[in-house]
């Protein structure tokens, strides 16, 4: 048996090795035992991953966008929680209109339907993205239909009550950089309707648009997209981010559940520069920020109101575990049912389609590597 010395002299050793061989990390000021480990690497038939969901069973959906290889059709991927095993749950999802399928955010509704963004601006800028339903009986995919339409990219969606929430990252508006949050009720697209946005430049006075939020590019970037990632707390208040320059925002519930106006809380490009998906982690009251450019996980810490960082670390392929250019955060098993089952864990998406200015291969978008990774920190 060790004595009490011993085992803090091994201790010491252990704590003394991990710094040297994580000192890239430790630059960043991070915590060691956020330090990201691999959760899924996948094949070609995912090369671009991109949105996060859980069901009721704690089951993981991943969708694929495929930006990097589009002969691999877009598909959504599911993950069984108990026989850890991935497997294709939609697959083969292309928009009639492009020939071209891009799911990107999706959730899972009360009554047990998906609901994901089909992302068709890289494909047509011209309003060709929609939100699109799954209806899911049994735990099967029974049909896919689009629900609202004439978006320019969807990108984020949450669903709360007899409503879905989502993003549109760009307006297309000449001299005006704008994103926008919607809200669609579900009376919008009831018995076989499909609900229409205005077009942008009448976006503030659509009834379903939320919020309009303002991007300003900036250095070697020059990134103008708007709204990206978006959540809601415990107490329905919005979070939502520019992608091109990491403002951050809210819009605040008010008591009879209707919305206030968008109202910014960071615009400071040395804490935060890039907002790509945002999940809220109820525990700690944080909003988890992916920050695409800089390979990092970073977090509004609702009750102080500042912006901290969970985890950095420079390029790397991913295979490590390590991030490569995080795209999507969710919190998993922090419900009761999972929580006495394990840890809470952060799933990380890493999109690795690199633009422009971003760590990710320098910014080369030539370099995009083959290896396309889920990452999980342990909260
Ligand atoms: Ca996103
Ligand atoms: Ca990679
Ligand atoms: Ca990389």
């Amino acid at each position: 048996m060790m004595s009490k010395t011993m085992l803090v002299v091994a201790g010491l050793a252990v704590a003394m090795a991990g710094q040297s061989a994580f000192a890239d990390a430790n630059t960043y000021g991070c915590d060691e035992q956020y330090r990201p480990t691999l959760f899924k690497q996948f094949g070609n038939v995912v090369n671009v991953p991109d949105g996060l969901a859980q069901d009721k069973d704690g089951n993981i959906y991943c969708s694929a966008p495929n930006f990097k290889d589009q002969n691999q059709a877009a598909v959504i991927m599911r993950y069984d929680r108990k026989q850890k095993t991935w497997a294709p749950f939609v697959s083969g999802l292309r928009n009639p209109d492009t020939g071209f399928g891009a799911p990107m955010g999706l959730e899972f509704a009360e009554d047990g339907n998906l609901y994901y963004c089909d992302n068709q601006y890289f494909a047509d800028k011209n309003y060709k993205s929609r939100i699109m339903r799954v209806t899911i009986k049994d735990g099967e995919a029974q049909k896919v239909e689009p629900v609202v339409e004439n978006i320019k990219l969807a990108n984020a969606i949450r669903v709360r009550g007899n409503a879905i929430y989502f993003t549109d990252t760009f307006g297309d508006i000449k001299g005006s950089n704008e994103g926008y949050v919607y809200q669609v009720p579900f009376s919008a697209f009831a018995n076989g309707k499909v609900a229409k946005l205005l077009p942008k430049g009448q976006a503030a006075s659509d009834p379903f648009c939320l919020g309009i939020t303002q991007t300003t590019p900036f250095g070697k970037r020059k990134d103008i997209a708007g709204a990206d990632g978006m959540c809601m707390d415990k107490d329905g208040n919005i979070y939502t981010g520019n992608f091109g320059d990491g403002r951050f925002y809210t819009i605040p519930v008010n008591a009879d559940g209707s919305y206030g106006k968008l109202k910014e809380l960071v615009k400071d490009l040395k804490v935060l520069s890039c907002v790509d998906g945002v999940c809220y982690y109820e525990k700690e009251n944080w909003v988890m920020i992916a920050d695409s450019e800089k390979n990092a996980i970073r977090y509004w810490d609702i009750d102080e109101q500042t912006i901290k960082v969970l985890w950095q670390n420079d390029d790397t392929d991913g295979s490590d575990g390590l991030l490569d250019q995080p795209c999507e955060v969710m919190v998993w098993q922090d419900s009761k049912l999972f929580g006495l089952l394990g840890s809470t864990k952060l799933i990380v998406v890493n999109f690795d389609w690199t633009f422009p200015g971003l760590v990710n291969a320098g910014g080369d978008e030539t370099k995009n590597d083959k290896i396309n990774t889920i990452s999980v920190i342990d909260l």
